[in-house]
């Protein structure tokens, strides 16, 4: 075999390979986090999260079976019978019964194979029974509103102002001094971990959608609309998502940040907000929204509750 043979093969086997150092990254300590030169998509931390990626793997590796079984034959066939070696074209050949049969049933048996899982996951996804807390959460221009239905906790979360600030500088920010630029922001969805939490999804001005990659979905938040979904958090973490739907000018600026922490920790963190006043984010802007504790459970958006919007109306039962 001659050299230059050698490197085509040499590179159609590394181009084969590709799928496996994708599977290999999925063992990487910061699942939540992605990382340079990332080529599969990150577990996540929910049972959503990993039931979207099974599937996803599951439909790679079919893939990779498919591509093997056809790149392979047609590069056997290629090798094996090229005109070097007197191969002489077979001009009878028009159609086979048997082949045709097998080219139909053996991509439903493969479809089949894909969608009973797929099928299960999905309802399983939309099952928010058994939640053992709500929250809702209403997407606004530009900001998100998290109530946490029936503690007396509510408040909104926007761009940290620093975050913004740097954004209206002119200075290009770099990853190493700012790893989370716009993707901060200053009041935090506290969730407990290992808890079913539903969440209920509106919006009180346009089409927003609530988006934090690690829980495995994405939910539309529409005016005059609940959304439902769920998330069970596996381990405590700080979780970073957006608005997935475009908004308006300042739809890039309403980063997500859910932190996750352990149950005593959240119990404790939902009491000193439930009898102080305000909360108390981490940062203390002075012109961060900063939300009273609401006195009943289904307390409406109120012009304190939300100081900056105009006018805020309340959103729609949920
Ligand atoms: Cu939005």
């Amino acid at each position: 075999m001659k050299a230059g043979r050698i490197k085509q093969w040499a590179a159609g086997l590394t181009a084969l390979a590709l799928p496996v150092l994708a599977f290999a990254q999925a063992a990487l300590p910061e699942p939540s986090r992605p990382h340079r030169w990332q080529l599969n998509m990150n577990r996540g931390v929910t049972q959503l999260s990993n039931n979207a990626y099974d599937a996803h793997m599951l439909a790679l590796w079919i893939c990779v079976g498919i591509g093997v079984l056809v790149f392979g034959a047609m590069g056997y066939a290629m090798f094996k019978f090229r005109k070097s070696r007197g191969a002489v074209a077979d001009v009878d050949f028009t159609h086979s019964t048997k082949l045709e049969a097998l080219w139909t049933v053996i991509p439903i048996v493969l479809l089949v194979a894909m969608a009973f899982p797929a099928t299960s996951k999905l309802i399983n996804m939309y099952d928010v029974r058994r939640s053992e807390m709500t929250i809702k959460v209403t997407g606004y221009q530009w900001m998100w509103k998290y109530d946490y239905m029936g503690q007396g906790v509510s408040m909104t979360s926007r761009l940290k102002r620093e975050s913004d600030a740097l954004r209206q500088s002119g200075k290009v920010p770099t990853i190493e001094a700012n790893p989370n630029y716009l993707l901060e922001v200053d009041n935090e969805l506290v969730v407990p971990v290992n808890t079913k939490i539903r969440f209920v999804v509106t919006a009180d001005d346009v089409i927003h959608a609530w988006w934090v990659p690690s829980l495995g979905w994405k939910q539309d938040a529409i005016p005059g609309l609940v959304n439902e979904a769920w998330a069970k958090v596996d381990r405590p973490g700080i979780y970073r998502g957006q608005c997935a739907e475009l908004c308006g000018k300042d739809h890039g600026f309403m980063p997500i940040v859910v932190r996750a922490v352990p149950k005593a920790e959240f119990q404790q963190w939902l009491a000193a907000h439930q009898s102080t006043p305000a909360v108390a984010p981490a940062s203390a802007a002075p012109a961060a929204p900063v939300s009273p504790a609401a006195p009943a459970a289904d307390a409406q958006p109120t012009a304190a509750a939300v100081p900056n919007s105009d006018a805020p109306t309340a959103p729609v039962a949920g």
